[in-house]
């Protein structure tokens, strides 16, 4: 583990100061590169605070990864490559919506810096049509609760080179603005708006969100085909259900609810 170098910021003392906020308590470890940081986290859940919020955080990843055992590229730069891991209990029906909370609380903290974040289904984050960001949620099961590995990249100074070999169209940060941003610009807040919405997620359930998440939802009223790892189906997407599932209507009027997989335009 010569690579290894932990910023930790959490202490037993961190309990007594006042006014901290949630972010404040999070147990930071960074590592200038690894292989992937959800990776890490799930080789070692077993070793972090179950009772904490833990956040890895990488320069470099040489195997990040995405859904579908697809590539995430991560050269060494800016970019935000982060794990948290918290743990839930097992019967929490909030799990599924991890990743579509994210994706709202990203497209939020970009908002903040003035960028126009749009969400495709179900948590992808586009600009102008590009994919800036891309959000992974991967489970570790313990005896009575489960270990959240939710994975958060975000392009932020990633050359345009790299970006042009990605077989989707991708952007960065800095190819639209002028500005840099550092990682801990970006994930203080990010984090943040998280924490405070998971709050949220838990007290009100996902249907509180409904309104903010289809305010940015691509493709609504569009012809919609939908890949859930198997099969393609095409309708018209028309927005989300109280529990984050997208509603398709079908070319036969039936309405198919989709709960995982990907969405895109019908060319
Ligand atoms: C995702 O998967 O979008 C989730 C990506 C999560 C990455 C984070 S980084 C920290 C943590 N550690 C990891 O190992 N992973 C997480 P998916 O929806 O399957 O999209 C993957 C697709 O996005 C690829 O097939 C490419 O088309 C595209 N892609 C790959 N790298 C990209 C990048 N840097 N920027 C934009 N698009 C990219």
């Amino acid at each position: 583990m010569s690579e290894f170098k932990c910023e930790s910021n959490y202490t037993t003392l961190n309990n007594l100061v006042l006014n901290m906020t949630e972010v404040d308590k999070i147990h930071f470890i960074h590592f200038d590169i690894i292989d992937s940081t959800n990776t890490w986290v799930k080789n070692n859940a077993q070793h972090l605070d179950h009772e904490k919020i833990s956040c890895i955080t990488a320069l470099e990843q040489t195997a990040g990864h995405g859904r579908f055992s697809r590539k995430w590229l991560s050269p060494k730069g800016e970019n935000i490559y982060a794990s948290l891991f918290f743990c839930i209990p097992a019967n929490a029906s909030y799990l599924i919506n991890l990743s579509q909370l994210m994706s709202l609380s990203c497209a939020k903290m970009l908002k903040k810096f003035g960028f126009d974040a749009k969400i495709k289904w179900p948590n992808d984050l586009m600009i102008k049509g590009q994919k800036i960001a891309g959000i992974l949620t991967e489970t570790v099961q313990f005896d009575d609760k489960i270990g959240v590995v939710l994975g958060i990249g975000l392009n932020v100074d990633i050359s345009e080179e790299i970006l042009s070999t990605i077989d989707q169209p991708a952007t960065s940060l800095a190819q639209l603005c002028e500005q840099t941003y550092s990682t801990e610009q970006l994930l203080k807040p990010l984090l943040e708006i998280f924490l405070a919405d998971v709050s949220l997620l838990k007290e009100k359930g996902f249907g509180f969100f409904k309104t903010q998440y289809e305010s940015l939802l691509l493709m609504i009223g569009e012809e919609t085909r939908y890949y859930d790892g198997k099969n393609h189906y095409t309708g018209i997407c028309s927005g989300i259900t109280d529990t984050g599932k997208l509603k398709l209507l079908l070319p036969n009027q039936q309405w198919h609810l989709l709960s995982s997989g990907e969405t895109s335009l019908k060319k």
